[in-house]
């Protein structure tokens, strides 16, 4: 089996709080068909890719944020992606708002899923580290209530093997953190998929507002480096309800190197052949786990 994998990334621009799922779902089958010309084998969305950040806003009413959520996937107004993708013959991983009801429990996670070239679902990711705030903080001029909305997966980071390789996900303000990459290295990840909602502005530090396409790049580049994989991180991009959100998606080969990149804030396909391969010139040299890690000595890490 080949080990040269087309993957694809297809930037989203802004998604309007009243766009439908089958108008986003659309936008995201025009992009199928852009990736299907350039002979992408899988191709990686957005962070939350069926609807508007709906995080920057207040909700009380649960009926009002179940809008938002997928009960199950696929159901009918996802189906025409599925069924577009498998005819294409084009694997999928896409973020979304995933609501589960557990006995008349209801959870809710920021969810991503690999979809594999015949139309199952690979594997499955609930993001780890949730950033944001749990309260209405009228104060901010957008929320960012992910804290609220959504439980913490509790499955941590895993591999699935798929597309001659092995697979990982992970969400948006996961790439910031370098536990992410590391666990899933250490289980064999070859390729890391990010989707991320990243806001120009940080109402925390807004000092820090010029470095935000910095700060993307140096945590995706080093997570790539240092961990010997090639890493695809996608945005939702552009002016959305008045929040301007970072672009600069890009392909990250295993020596750091960004081999491909988004150009605008819009709708955007962009991709590159990785050689799976190629992450062994950085794990069985600078980085060979086995020869020079020393976990022993981590003990704030490896002891709580
Ligand atoms: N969607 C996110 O996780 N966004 C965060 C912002 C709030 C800092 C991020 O890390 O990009």
């Amino acid at each position: 089996m080949s080990r040269m994998v087309i993957i694809g990334a297809a930037q989203l621009g802004p998604i309007a709080r009243a766009e439908t799922r089958s108008e986003v779902i659309s936008r995201m089958v025009r992009l199928l068909r852009q990736a299907a010309e350039l002979g992408v084998d899988l191709l990686v969305y957005p962070e939350l890719a069926l609807t508007t950040f709906f995080p920057r806003w207040y909700m009380e009413d649960e009926a009002e944020l179940d809008l938002f959520f997928e009960a199950a996937l696929p159901n009918p107004a996802v189906q025409p992606l599925f069924d577009a993708a498998r005819a294409l013959g084009i694997g999928l991983c896409f973020g979304y708002a995933e609501r589960v009801d557990d006995g008349g429990n209801i959870r809710r996670y920021n969810t991503s899923i690999i979809v594999g070239k015949d139309g199952t679902i690979l594997h499955k990711y609930r993001k780890v580290h949730l950033p944001g705030h749990a309260e209405h903080e009228p104060w901010r001029p957008f929320q960012h209530l992910e804290k609220r909305y959504f439980s913490p997966g509790m499955e941590g980071f895993s591999v699935a093997s798929g597309f001659g390789g092995m697979l990982s996900q992970a969400i948006c303000n996961d790439r910031r953190w370098p536990e992410t990459y590391r666990e899933a290295a250490l289980q064999g990840a070859e390729v890391m998929l990010i989707g991320y909602n990243t806001p120009r502005h940080y109402p925390l530090a807004p000092e820090h507002d010029h470095l935000q396409d910095f700060h993307n790049h140096l945590c995706l580049q080093a997570g790539a480096y240092q961990n010997g994989m090639w890493v695809v991180a996608v945005a939702k991009a552009g002016c959305e309800e008045g929040c301007d959100l970072i672009g600069e998606s890009c392909i990250i080969a295993p020596t750091g190197e960004i081999v491909a990149q988004t150009k605008t804030l819009a709708d955007e396909v962009i991709c590159y052949p990785c050689d799976l391969d190629r992450c062994g010139e950085i794990r069985k040299n600078i980085f060979n786990f086995k020869l020079h890690r020393r976990p022993e000595i981590y003990t704030h890490l490896t002891i709580r």
